[in-house]
């Protein structure tokens, strides 16, 4: 009996090494492991044997079980790889195709605004930054210089986590990564989701997307931040968009303002799309806070910087002329194949 368990495991070792099928290698199992199969053929005629010669034959016939299902296993590994290999024979990778930012087909209307912003940044010269949702306290606020009693700071406007940890209110805390990391020239922005404890109704939503930047180098100024502005509303809006700044208070930037772009609707003259304004409130921005450079190791008597902040909702829904954010978040197909 010895001698035929040998046999079962040298036929099976030598069947398995030349099996080259995933479905032939399940039939070899079947024929040496399976109820039915040579292996349980011969332990049933154990019962022949003498008390004394049954425990070593038990004790072959597990080895000789355990060397054919481990066979089994390694050659089942062999034939994936194999497979796999001969499946990667025929790919190949064209590096100049646009990558996954720029997928053919349709687009969600957040992420068509999105791809064109980056794209004019792109253009500018401006790295694309991201980095992570779960914060810490510091960064999003401290190293922002958003004192601890800032209206921004109190838990009824952000998610906490622990007394340390938030999600970001803000994509800000990216930019400050980047600066603690790298020294000027830096051009960034940052796009991404920011969570605020708001409650949901036609413009508020407790999830939104912002799209942050960030020029640190030397000599720069305003007229920077202005140009760079306009550029952007020009390419968003078409080549009449104009821009105005108002004068506002961000604890992150000294000076500060508000930036306005001129009503698509009456050109200025005031309706009501604008509210008789003229202009429409798009953005902010300002000159980054010396203080907040010193945060991140930039010496603000070498550097300077302008920062600017917008939400991608508010952009997406002037664009297209929806009144209620959250059609953005529901993901209705009737409102999605529209774009
Ligand atoms: C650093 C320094 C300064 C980013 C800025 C704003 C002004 C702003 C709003 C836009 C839409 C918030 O989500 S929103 O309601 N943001 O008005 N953001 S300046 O300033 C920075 C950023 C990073 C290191």
């Amino acid at each position: 009996m010895k001698q035929a368990l040998e046999n079962i495991k040298a036929s099976a070792l030598n069947a398995l090494e030349s099996c080259q099928d995933v479905k032939e290698l399940e039939a070899l199992r079947v024929k040496y492991l399976g109820k039915k199969g040579d292996l349980t053929a011969i332990l049933k005629q154990m019962g022949g044997l003498s008390a004394d010669e049954r425990p070593l034959i038990g004790q072959i016939a597990n080895n000789v079980r355990t060397a054919i299902e481990n066979a089994i296993t390694a050659q089942s590994d062999k034939i994936k790889v194999f497979m796999l290999e001969k499946s990667l024979q025929n790919e190949q990778i064209d590096v100049t195709l646009p990558g996954k930012s720029q997928p053919v087909g349709k687009l969600h209307p957040l992420n068509i605004v999105l791809n064109e912003v980056k794209d004019i940044f792109l253009g500018m010269g401006f790295d694309i930054a991201e980095g992570p949702e779960v914060e810490f306290d510091y960064y999003n606020f401290e190293a922002l210089n958003l004192p601890p009693d800032h209206p921004a700071r109190d838990t009824q406007d952000t998610f906490y986590i622990t007394e340390n940890i938030l999600l970001r209110t803000q994509t800000s805390p990216v930019q400050v990564r980047v600066m603690e990391k790298q020294k000027p020239p830096i051009r960034i922005i940052c796009p991404g989701r920011v969570f605020r404890s708001d409650a949901v109704d036609a413009t508020h939503s407790p999830l939104f997307h912002q799209i942050e930047g960030l020029v640190v180098d030397k000599g720069i100024t305003m007229a920077d931040l202005k140009g760079t502005l306009e550029l952007l509303m020009k390419r968003l809006y078409g080549d009449e968009a104009k821009i105005r700044l108002r004068p506002h208070h961000f604890p992150f930037t000294e000076p500060s303002a508000e930036v306005d772009v001129m009503c698509f609707n009456c050109h200025g003259s005031g309706c009501k799309v604008c509210k008789g304004e003229g202009y429409i409130e798009l953005l902010g921005a300002g000159m980054v806070h010396p203080k907040v450079l010193s945060n991140c190791g930039i010496d603000p008597e070498v550097y300077s910087g302008f920062a600017f902040g917008l939400g991608l909702e508010r952009i997406v829904m002037r664009r297209y002329g929806i009144t209620d954010m959250r059609l953005l978040f529901e993901n209705d197909l009737r409102f999605l194949n529209q774009f």
